[in-house]
């Protein structure tokens, strides 16, 4: 089988260590770190939250994948994020209030660092307020949110309403991102821009601060 393709089927049975190995090995091979993140880790990622939709699989399960895809993520950061680059402006990034997902903010973080900024990760589960004021006691221009779940986007307003409220649009801006949310969303809220991905991210942050 392709190892991209083992990856994959390796990370969607939560077997970490495999996925790390699997992950050298595609290394090795000289793989693209772009194309093993998102044809093997992803791609298998992809199919667990399918397969938890359907409910073919359940928490427990869609948790090992979890770990296996940090397992292959680890020996990929390094060489997502080059070293010695000059420091961009810095970006404060979270998962929003109630959301614990955060491997695709973290993928975030890292392509953000990969590409010159400094990145200030608040975590999960983080409180409109938080992002305001961590924006502001770092100096950050952007603020980057991250929301899985439908029943937290409404979060993401709440930030844009109080970066308003307090007379600092313009001063600090919004970007999204996260499988709920959408374009259409960004726009509806007034957040400054949306990304599909990581990649995608850091393409729209550079558009706004540079
Ligand atoms: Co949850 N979960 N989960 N989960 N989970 C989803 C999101 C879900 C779609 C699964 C499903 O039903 N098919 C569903 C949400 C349904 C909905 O709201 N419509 C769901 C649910 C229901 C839940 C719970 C409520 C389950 C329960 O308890 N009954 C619960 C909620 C917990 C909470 O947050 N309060 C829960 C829990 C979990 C785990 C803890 C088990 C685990 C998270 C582990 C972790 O993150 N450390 C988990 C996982 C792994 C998933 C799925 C399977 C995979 C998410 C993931 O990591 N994808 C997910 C299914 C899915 O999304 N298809 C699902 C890989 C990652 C690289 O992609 O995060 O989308 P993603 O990031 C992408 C882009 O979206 C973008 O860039 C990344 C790619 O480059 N992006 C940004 C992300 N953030 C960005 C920010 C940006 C720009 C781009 O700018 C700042």
């Amino acid at each position: 089988m392709d190892i991209l393709k083992l990856i994959s089927t390796s990370l969607e049975q939560g077997e970490d260590e495999r996925v790390r190995d699997l992950v050298l090995e595609a290394i090795a091979q000289e793989i693209a770190p772009a194309e093993i993140l998102n044809a093997g880790l992803i791609a298998g990622m992809n199919v667990v939250g399918e397969k938890f939709r359907l409910r073919e699989i359940f928490l427990p399960e869609v948790l090992l994948a979890a770990r296996a895809m940090y397992a292959g993520m680890e020996p990929l950061k390094p060489l997502l994020v080059q070293e010695g680059i000059p420091v961009l402006g810095k970006v404060v990034i979270g998962s929003v209030r109630g959301d614990l997902h955060d491997i695709g903010k973290n993928l975030v973080g890292i392509m953000l660092r990969g590409a010159g900024f400094e990145v200030v990760d608040l975590g999960t589960d983080v409180h409109p307020e938080r992002f305001v004021d961590a924006a502001l006691a770092e100096q950050a221009p952007v603020i980057g949110m991250s929301a899985l779940l439908t029943t937290t986007m409404p979060a993401m307003k709440e930030v844009v309403e109080l970066i308003r409220a307090r007379g600092l649009q313009g001063r600090i801006k919004t970007i999204i991102g996260g499988a709920a949310v959408s374009a259409e969303y960004a726009g509806a809220i007034g957040a400054d821009a949306y990304a599909f991905d990581a990649a995608k991210a850091v393409q729209r942050v550079k558009e706004m601060i540079l």
